[in-house]
């Protein structure tokens, strides 16, 4: 029997990361599917099967039946192709992308790789205004995104009014519910494709969905969306490839089937329930402390903690980021616990 080597990555002082300790199920999955590649559905038949449940549970929990899509490397990968079925899709020369300036990086790098511009519309009250994002589009605009679940405050857009943003200009609307998506369908929040126009989102198993890395996901309300990504594959069995990567990690794929097998919806609800109230809990202990706090709408707390002290809290072990705005911003993930945020705020109060 050979000796297990304990897993690199401990999450015991991990307040910064949108990632998680897999599920063992998930973790379990993705070594037995080490050396498949659902790029090559012909040969690797077993986990292409997979990645059609994969896409089958997706649709299950973002209120999409018979959804269209694929298990992405993560979700970069997820934004830049929503943006290149978007481009392919629309007939101008001139093709632009409307996104919140909240919007992930990912955007910024697809505009880039895909030749559009992106106009960027400055959120109100943390999240993205849809008059302020009607006035950017125009005939143009083949694209406007949301955010359901914002990277820096855990925020969600108003989606049903960007869609209707979106449609006035015969553009596809885009749902960014990277991290979002597996806490959002036991919130009140209006987000997915059962409660307003959305063409395609962008959901990541690899994030609160508690599969191994990679696994991100895409999905399309048509397998017409999805045609504008196909590539002819003359040497292939198959005929054509939509995704960007080539070859491809089937443990991702074959971990993100075996984490909502074992978790959707009961495990990911209490999840929800558990961060959420560490999330508040939270909350209250920092601006009992008399820091300003911005309210958590999703398990993500954002406080104006000092950045010498968010150093310091560094200095002591702690995995913290900070906004933008130089604010201290802790990411409730599965792995997080109270007792780890009690031994956060007790070093808190240490300095
Ligand atoms: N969309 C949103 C809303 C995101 O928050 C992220 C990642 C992405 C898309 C892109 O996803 P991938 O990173 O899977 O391509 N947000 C985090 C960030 O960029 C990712 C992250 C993950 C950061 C783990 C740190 C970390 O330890 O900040």
């Amino acid at each position: 029997m050979q000796r297990v080597e304990p897993a690199p990555q401990d999450f015991d002082r991990v307040l910064s990361s949108m990632c998680t300790e897999p599920h063992p199920m998930a973790r379990q999955a993705a070594e037995r599917f080490l050396a498949t590649n659902p790029g090559d559905p012909a040969t690797y038949q077993e986990v292409a099967d997979l990645e059609r449940e994969a896409v089958e549970m997706l649709g299950t929990v973002t209120g999409l039946p018979d959804p269209a899509g694929y298990v992405t490397s993560g979700g970069t990968e997820a934004n830049i192709q929503a943006v290149r079925i978007a481009r392919n899709r629309a007939d101008t020369d001139d093709p632009n992308v409307v996104v919140p300036t909240h919007g992930h990086f990912s955007f910024w790098k697809a505009a880039d790789v895909l030749g559009v511009e992106l106009r960027t519309a400055p959120p109100s009250d943390y999240r993205a205004d849809p008059d302020v994002m009607a006035e950017l589009v125009d005939a143009d605009t083949v694209l406007v995104a949301g955010v359901a679940g914002t990277t820096e405050y855990g925020y969600v857009d108003p989606i049903p009014e960007l869609a209707e943003v979106a449609h006035s200009v015969d553009a596809l609307f885009h749902v960014d519910a990277a991290w979002g998506g597996f806490y959002l369908p036991f919130s009140d929040h209006r987000w997915h494709f059962g409660h307003a126009a959305v063409d395609t989102m962008t959901i990541d198993p690899h994030k609160v969905g508690q599969a191994a890395v990679p696994a991100g996901g895409l999905l399309a309300r048509s397998p017409e969306l999805l045609d504008e990504l196909a590539i002819d594959t003359p040497y292939l069995e198959s005929t054509k490839q939509v995704t960007l990567t080539g070859t491809r990690s089937g443990a991702g794929v074959a971990s993100a089937v075996a984490a909502m097998e074992a978790l959707w919806p009961e495990g990911y609800r209490e999840q929800y329930h558990r961060s959420m109230d560490n999330a508040e809990w939270l909350a209250a202990e920092l601006r009992e402390r008399g820091y300003d706090v911005v309210e958590p709408e999703l398990p993500l707390v954002a406080a104006d903690v000092s950045v010498a002290l968010v150093e310091e809290l560094r200095e002591r072990g702690w995995r913290v980021a900070k906004t933008e705005a130089g604010e201290l911003r802790v990411v409730c993930m599965p792995h997080v616990t109270r007792s780890m945020l009690r031994s956060f705020v007790a070093d808190l109060d240490w300095y």
